[in-house]
C-alpha cells in the first residue's frame, strides 16, 4: 500500500506544485485569507476546474474561520478530503468476459494521448499476473503504428496480431479477436488510431469496431477505454466526451501525469462523464502505470504522505 501512495505522490509532484502553490510552504505556520484565495487560484491554473476549486476550499475557509490557528498542512488534509468525496466511485476495474471468451480492452482517443504505450502497459501488467495476453494492432492508419506496437510487443514478450497499413481497422480488430480466442488468449488489448474527437467519419469508425467484435462475442467490447493526456487539461473533458457519444466508453486511463501541472483534469472528466479511472500513467516505461487510486491521487495532489 505504501508503495502505491509513493508512486502518486511522485507523478503527481508536478501537478501539487501548480495546485498548491504557496500552500507547500505554509505547511508548517498558520495561514491566511489570502493564503485560501491562493489555493483557490491554484486549483484553478491545475485545470481541477472551478467547482471543485471552489468546493475544497469553502471547505479551507469555513474551518479557517472557526480556527484562525489552522495550519498548512491542516489546510491541505481539508482539502483532500474534500476531493476524496468527490472522487468516490472513481476507482474503475475492468470489467471481464463470460468464461472462455477473451476480455476486450479497446483504447481509442485524440492523437499523441498515450494509447499504443498504454497498450503495452497493460499487457504487461496483465502478463506478470499470468493471464495470457494478445495484442491487437488495428491502429492502420499511421505509417509506423505496427512497428512501434511491434516493438513493444517483442521486448515485452507479448503475443501481437499486427495490420496493414491503410487496412479497415475493424477488419482487423475481428481477425485479432478470433486469433486471441483460438490462441486461448484471457485478454485481448486493441490499440487503435489517434483521431481528432471533432471528426465525425473517424468516430464512426469506432462504432464499426464495437459492433464486429460483437458479432464474435455479444458482451465485447468489455471495455472501451478512452486514453487522455492530462497535458490537455481541460481540453480532455471535451475529447472524452465527444468520444462517449459515439463510443459509450466504459472507462478512462489518464496518461502523462508525470509531466504536467494540469493534472487537476482527470477530476473535471470523472464528474462531467461519470466514468470511473481505470488507470494512471506516470512515466514512458512499461512499468509506469497505476490503477487509479483516487485516495493516494487526493493525497498525493496535496503534498500530503
Ligand atoms: N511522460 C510520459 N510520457 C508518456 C506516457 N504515456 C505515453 N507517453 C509518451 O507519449 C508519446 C505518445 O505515446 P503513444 O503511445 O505513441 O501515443 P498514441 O496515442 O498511441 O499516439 P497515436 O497512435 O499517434 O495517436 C510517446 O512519446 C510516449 O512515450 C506517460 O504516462 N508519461
Ligand atoms: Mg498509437
Amino acid at each position: 500500500m505504501f508503495s502505491v501512495f509513493k508512486k502518486f505522490k511522485e507523478g503527481l509532484r508536478k501537478t501539487a506544485a501548480a495546485a498548491l502553490g504557496g500552500l507547500a510552504s505554509a505547511f508548517g505556520r498558520k495561514i491566511d485569507e489570502g493564503d485560501i484565495e491562493r489555493i483557490e487560484e491554484t486549483l484553478i491554473g491545475a485545470d481541477f476546474g472551478l467547482e471543485t476549486s471552489l468546493e475544497i476550499t469553502d471547505a479551507v475557509r469555513r474551518e479557517y474561520r472557526r480556527n484562525r490557528e489552522l495550519r498548512g498542512k491542516e489546510a491541505a488534509e481539508i482539502g483532500a478530503s474534500v476531493l476524496k468525496k468527490i472522487l468516490a466511485g472513481s476507482d474503475g476495474s475492468f470489467v471481464r468476459a463470460p468464461d472462455g471468451f477473451p476480455t476486450v480492452v479497446c483504447l481509442v482517443g485524440v492523437n499523441g494521448a498515450g494509447k499504443t504505450t498504454t497498450a503495452a502497459k497493460l499487457a504487461r501488467l496483465f502478463a506478470e499476473g499470468g493471464e495470457k495476453v494478445l495484442l491487437g494492432a488495428c491502429d492502420t492508419f499511421r505509417a509506423a503504428a505496427n512497428e512501434q506496437i511491434g516493438e513493444w510487443a517483442e521486448r515485452l514478450g507479448i503475443d501481437i496480431v499486427e495490420s496493414r497499413q491503410g487496412a479497415d481497422s475493424a477488419a482487423a480488430a475481428f481477425d485479432a479477436w478470433q486469433a486471441a480466442k483460438a490462441r486461448g488468449a484471457k485478454w485481448l488489448i486493441i490499440d487503435t488510431a489517434g483521431r481528432l474527437h471533432t471528426k465525425e467519419n473517424l468516430m464512426g469508425e469506432l462504432a464499426k469496431i464495437r459492433r464486429v467484435l460483437a458479432k464474435n462475442d455479444p458482451s465485447a467490447p468489455h471495455n472501451c477505454a478512452i486514453v487522455l493526456d492530462a497535458s490537455h487539461g481541460s481540453n480532455a473533458i471535451e475529447q472524452a466526451r465527444a468520444f462517449h457519444g459515439s463510443f459509450a466508453l466504459t472507462c478512462a486511463i489518464v496518461t502523462k501525469l508525470d509531466g504536467t501541472g494540469k493534472g487537476g483534469a482527470l477530476v473535471g472528466v470523472y464528474r462531467s462523464l461519470n466514468i470511473p479511472i481505470a488507470y494512471v500513467g506516470f512515466g514512458e516505461r512499461a512499468e509506469d502505470l497505476q490503477k487509479f487510486d483516487s485516495a493516494a491521487y487526493a493525497d498525493g495532489v496535496f503534498g500530503l504522505d
